[in-house]
Protein backbone atom coordinates (compact mmCIF):
# COMPACT_ATOMS: atom_id res chain seq x y z
CA UNK A 1 0.00 0.00 0.00
CA UNK A 2 1.49 3.28 -1.10
CA UNK A 3 0.98 6.05 1.70
CA UNK A 4 0.65 9.39 0.69
CA UNK A 5 0.96 12.69 2.92
CA UNK A 6 0.08 16.63 2.30
CA UNK A 7 -0.09 19.61 4.74
CA UNK A 8 -2.19 22.63 4.80
CA UNK A 9 -4.56 24.72 6.80
CA UNK A 10 -7.71 23.87 3.82
CA UNK A 11 -10.10 27.22 5.36
CA UNK A 12 -12.96 27.18 3.01
CA UNK A 13 -12.49 24.31 1.57
CA UNK A 14 -12.74 24.79 -2.54
CA UNK A 15 -11.87 22.99 -5.61
CA UNK A 16 -8.45 24.55 -5.50
CA UNK A 17 -8.07 21.74 -2.35
CA UNK A 18 -10.31 19.33 -3.46
CA UNK A 19 -8.09 19.61 -7.51
CA UNK A 20 -4.81 19.00 -4.91
CA UNK A 21 -6.41 16.05 -2.75
CA UNK A 22 -7.64 13.84 -5.78
CA UNK A 23 -3.98 14.65 -7.54
CA UNK A 24 -2.71 13.61 -3.96
CA UNK A 25 -4.26 10.22 -3.85
CA UNK A 26 -4.19 9.30 -7.36
CA UNK A 27 -0.31 9.17 -6.46
CA UNK A 28 -0.95 6.40 -4.00
CA UNK A 29 -3.69 4.03 -2.07
CA UNK A 30 -3.62 5.78 0.89
CA UNK A 31 -3.75 9.53 1.74
CA UNK A 32 -2.95 11.37 4.77
CA UNK A 33 -4.01 14.99 5.24
CA UNK A 34 -1.94 17.19 8.51
CA UNK A 35 -4.12 19.62 8.81
CA UNK A 36 -3.05 23.17 10.63
CA UNK A 37 -4.32 22.85 14.28
CA UNK A 38 -5.71 26.67 15.04
CA UNK A 39 -3.00 27.62 17.39
CA UNK A 40 -0.21 26.27 14.17
CA UNK A 41 -2.02 28.69 12.42
CA UNK A 42 -2.87 31.72 14.49
CA UNK A 43 0.37 31.59 15.87
CA UNK A 44 3.08 30.39 13.44
CA UNK A 45 1.26 30.78 10.38
CA UNK A 46 -0.65 34.04 10.91
CA UNK A 47 -3.90 32.77 9.38
CA UNK A 48 -7.24 33.40 11.43
CA UNK A 49 -9.12 30.81 9.79
CA UNK A 50 -13.01 31.26 9.47
CA UNK A 51 -14.23 27.71 10.33
CA UNK A 52 -12.29 25.90 13.26
CA UNK A 53 -9.47 22.82 13.23
CA UNK A 54 -12.63 20.64 14.27
CA UNK A 55 -15.23 21.98 10.79
CA UNK A 56 -11.99 21.96 8.71
CA UNK A 57 -11.27 18.15 9.86
CA UNK A 58 -14.80 17.11 9.74
CA UNK A 59 -14.91 18.85 5.83
CA UNK A 60 -11.40 17.26 4.79
CA UNK A 61 -12.75 13.73 6.00
CA UNK A 62 -16.01 14.21 3.72
CA UNK A 63 -13.55 14.15 0.69
CA UNK A 64 -13.47 10.63 -0.99
CA UNK A 65 -9.75 11.35 -1.47
CA UNK A 66 -9.01 11.69 2.12
CA UNK A 67 -8.58 8.33 4.56
CA UNK A 68 -6.91 10.01 7.55
CA UNK A 69 -7.05 13.35 8.76
CA UNK A 70 -4.20 14.03 11.42
CA UNK A 71 -3.19 17.52 13.36
CA UNK A 72 -0.34 19.52 11.82
CA UNK A 73 0.61 21.19 15.30
CA UNK A 74 4.18 22.72 14.15
CA UNK A 75 7.05 23.31 12.01
CA UNK A 76 9.37 20.54 13.02
CA UNK A 77 6.71 17.06 12.68
CA UNK A 78 7.10 16.81 9.31
CA UNK A 79 10.51 14.68 9.36
CA UNK A 80 8.81 12.45 12.47
CA UNK A 81 5.32 12.17 10.29
CA UNK A 82 6.90 10.35 7.54
CA UNK A 83 8.49 8.23 9.70
CA UNK A 84 5.61 7.29 12.24
CA UNK A 85 3.03 7.09 9.05
CA UNK A 86 5.30 5.09 6.45
CA UNK A 87 4.94 7.70 4.41
CA UNK A 88 5.89 6.99 0.66
CA UNK A 89 5.06 10.18 -1.19
CA UNK A 90 4.95 14.13 0.31
CA UNK A 91 2.82 15.92 -1.81
CA UNK A 92 2.11 20.06 -2.04
CA UNK A 93 1.02 22.64 -3.84
CA UNK A 94 4.35 24.13 -6.14
CA UNK A 95 3.64 27.36 -3.90
CA UNK A 96 6.14 25.62 -1.81
CA UNK A 97 8.08 24.11 -4.04
CA UNK A 98 11.99 23.42 -3.06
CA UNK A 99 10.72 23.87 0.60
CA UNK A 100 10.71 20.49 1.87
CA UNK A 101 13.25 18.65 -0.50
CA UNK A 102 15.10 18.03 2.59
CA UNK A 103 12.14 14.88 3.38
CA UNK A 104 13.73 13.24 0.41
CA UNK A 105 16.71 11.99 3.06
CA UNK A 106 13.81 9.77 4.76
CA UNK A 107 13.36 8.04 1.20
CA UNK A 108 10.28 9.87 0.80
CA UNK A 109 9.02 11.27 -2.96
CA UNK A 110 8.72 15.12 -2.64
CA UNK A 111 6.23 16.44 -5.43
CA UNK A 112 5.43 19.56 -5.87
CA UNK A 113 2.09 20.19 -8.01
CA UNK A 114 0.75 23.00 -10.03
CA UNK A 115 -1.93 25.16 -7.88
CA UNK A 116 -5.21 25.96 -9.01
CA UNK A 117 -4.10 29.41 -10.29
CA UNK A 118 -7.27 31.06 -10.05
CA UNK A 119 -9.10 30.48 -6.66
CA UNK A 120 -7.67 30.89 -3.15
CA UNK A 121 -9.23 31.09 0.70
CA UNK A 122 -8.02 35.00 0.81
CA UNK A 123 -10.07 35.75 -2.91
CA UNK A 124 -13.35 34.13 -1.57
CA UNK A 125 -13.28 36.21 1.56
CA UNK A 126 -12.10 39.46 -0.81
CA UNK A 127 -14.81 38.43 -3.09
CA UNK A 128 -17.61 38.06 -0.47
CA UNK A 129 -16.47 40.87 1.87
CA UNK A 130 -14.66 43.48 -0.04
CA UNK A 131 -11.04 44.61 0.61
CA UNK A 132 -12.78 46.93 3.88
CA UNK A 133 -14.64 44.03 5.16
CA UNK A 134 -18.33 45.17 3.68
CA UNK A 135 -20.43 43.05 2.66
CA UNK A 136 -20.63 43.97 -1.47
CA UNK A 137 -24.24 44.89 -2.54
CA UNK A 138 -25.77 45.91 0.93
N1 LIG B 1 -3.65 24.76 -3.13
C1 LIG B 1 -3.75 24.57 -4.50
N2 LIG B 1 -4.43 25.45 -5.26
C2 LIG B 1 -5.05 26.51 -4.68
C3 LIG B 1 -4.98 26.71 -3.29
C4 LIG B 1 -4.28 25.80 -2.52
O1 LIG B 1 -3.18 23.59 -5.04
N3 LIG B 1 -5.73 27.37 -5.48
C5 LIG B 1 -2.88 23.79 -2.34
C6 LIG B 1 -1.69 24.43 -1.64
O2 LIG B 1 -0.58 24.54 -2.53
C7 LIG B 1 -1.44 23.45 -0.51
C8 LIG B 1 -2.85 22.93 -0.18
O3 LIG B 1 -3.68 23.26 -1.31
O4 LIG B 1 -0.64 22.36 -0.97
C9 LIG B 1 -3.42 23.58 1.07
O5 LIG B 1 -3.39 24.98 0.90
P1 LIG B 1 -3.41 25.90 2.23
O6 LIG B 1 -4.54 25.49 3.08
O7 LIG B 1 -3.25 27.32 1.81
O8 LIG B 1 -2.08 25.39 2.96
P2 LIG B 1 -0.82 26.26 3.41
O9 LIG B 1 -1.27 27.43 4.20
O10 LIG B 1 0.00 26.45 2.21
O11 LIG B 1 -0.14 25.28 4.48
O12 LIG B 1 3.36 22.77 6.43
C10 LIG B 1 2.74 23.16 5.22
C11 LIG B 1 1.63 24.15 5.47
O13 LIG B 1 0.75 23.68 6.47
C12 LIG B 1 0.89 24.41 4.17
Amino acid sequence: MKRVITYGTFDLLHYGHINLLRRAKEMGDYLIVALSTDYFNEIDKGKKTYFSYEQRKQLLEAVRYVDLVIPEENWEQKINDMHEYHIDTFVMGDDWKGKFDFLRDEGVDVVYLPRTPEISTTKIKTDIYGKKGLIIGL
